[in-house]
């Protein structure tokens, strides 16, 4: 992600209007007998807001029933509530051939001696040690990211300081509520130095009670969900009651046994809006989407047209969106009473994203073409990362992050 110059600061508004309306050139020398003038230029898709509303967030909640179905005495008995939630911390003491000695740790917190962390211990600590951070939430294998929050709660690190030095600990793994059903088991894990070693400038695994200025709701994974802020969304363990260190050197996630990369970091990548199936000849086809800034972070945004999906005569000449600015004025995106210098990403000085796409946030993009003969296209979109690798690349497998190319097929008539 680069420094933005202050050049780029343009306003949303700027963005929607300027919505740039340049491409047939482009196709036109690909394509010759495309080229005919634009009459009527469509309204550009305005950009997503920067924060997704909990309730409006894509929901791929497993169990059954998915707790945020669950009301009154069963919702107190699944400790789901802020007043009957409790965090257990333990070491795995599991026989295992492959682990010599067993890890430990000086002080477990347990529901049966009474030490399980609780919400008002959980967030006094986030008085001296809380963070916030803006994050997208996006799968490895689903077409569509979930949405974006501000996330506030505890560095994981701080929370395991509670229970003294952990001794021949290598990982640690963590799982929230399942209906008391192990079938139901989702768990995730980290390497103990992703966990205890921020690097300066990184940023930390943490544990989340609010979303965008507000408790998390149980449908979010509250009342307090793991957020990891490089990772894929199975790593952010939603409804967390459980977190073991472990001398296990292996990661045991429930989706590495579901075919995936569990060490597969946030992807960069581009989404592709919807279209419309028949566009007039003479209207200017407006388009765009979100784009996520993975790992690897995000130079551009392109788009190729081709007069067929996957004919020979697609052509493979790529041109460049434009991507969202960053908001001129942050109060207007964040909620009350939070400012933007105190979230993980910013300037603290400045109050301005120290990159822009923030790291692992996405933000739209959009762009549009004109002139189109009437005819069959496809639309397709891609994200070149800091490396230089345009999507799909540099990654070899889907089941490491979805990468495919978003293509959409219109028709001009
Ligand atoms: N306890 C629990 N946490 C979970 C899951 C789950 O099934 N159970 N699914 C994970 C997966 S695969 C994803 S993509 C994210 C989705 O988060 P969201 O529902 O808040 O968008 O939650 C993660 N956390
Ligand atoms: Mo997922």
């Amino acid at each position: 992600m680069k420094p933005m110059p202050p050049s780029s600061r343009l306003t949303r508004r700027d963005f929607v209007r300027t919505g740039s309306v340049l491409a047939a050139t482009a196709l036109n020398s690909a394509a010759p007998s495309l080229g005919r003038a634009a009459t009527a230029p469509a309204a550009a898709p305005a950009p997503r807001p920067l924060l997704t509303p909990a309730s409006k967030f894509r929901d791929v909640s497993r169990g059954k029933p998915v707790p945020h179905t669950l009301k009154g005495d069963a919702l107190i008995a699944a400790r789901l509530t802020p007043k009957t939630w409790r965090l257990e911390i333990t070491a795995d003491t599991t026989p295992d051939p492959a682990v010599k000695e067993p890890a430990s740790l000086s002080q477990p917190l347990t529901l049966a001696d009474g030490t399980a962390l609780d919400l008002p211990a959980l967030l006094k600590l986030g008085q001296q040690h809380g963070v916030k951070f803006l994050k997208a939430m996006q799968c490895l294998n689903i077409p569509t990211p979930l949405g974006q929050g501000l996330w506030e709660g505890v560095p994981l690190r701080e929370v395991l300081r509670l229970c003294g030095p952990l001794r021949k600990v290598r990982r640690i793994y963590y799982w929230g509520f399942h209906n008391n059903d192990p079938k139901q088991l989702f768990q995730s894990s980290l390497s103990y130095s992703q966990a205890m070693e921020t690097p300066p400038g990184e940023l930390p695994a943490f544990l989340a009670y609010r979303l965008n200025g507000e408790p998390i709701s149980l449908a979010r994974g509250g009342p307090v969900r793991m957020i990891i802020p490089w990772a894929h969304g199975f790593k952010s363990i939603k409804w967390l009651q459980r977190i073991v260190v472990t001398n296990d050197y292996r990661a045991n996630d429930t989706y590495a046994e579901q075919n995936n990369d569990p060490e597969a970091p946030l992807k960069t990548a581009a989404y592709l809006d919807e279209l419309p199936a028949k566009i007039p000849a003479g209207q200017a086809l407006q388009f765009g989407g979100l784009v996520l800034s993975g790992w690897s972070g995000l130079q551009r945004v392109e788009y190729a047209l081709g007069r067929s999906n996957a004919g020979p005569d697609a052509p493979e000449r790529w041109s460049e969106a434009r991507l969202e600015p960053a908001p001129a004025d942050w109060r207007a995106v964040l909620p009350a009473g939070i400012a933007a210098r105190e979230i993980l990403g910013f300037d603290p000085k400045s109050g301005q994203p120290a990159t822009w796409p923030l790291r692992y946030s996405m933000i739209s993009w959009s762009s549009s073409v004109a002139g189109l003969a009437p005819g069959k296209y496809a639309l397709r979109a891609r994200a070149v990362d800091l490396n230089g690798f345009a999507q799909p690349e540099p990654r070899p497998i889907q089941k490491s992050g979805r990468n495919s190319l978003d293509v959409r097929e219109f028709e001009v008539v």
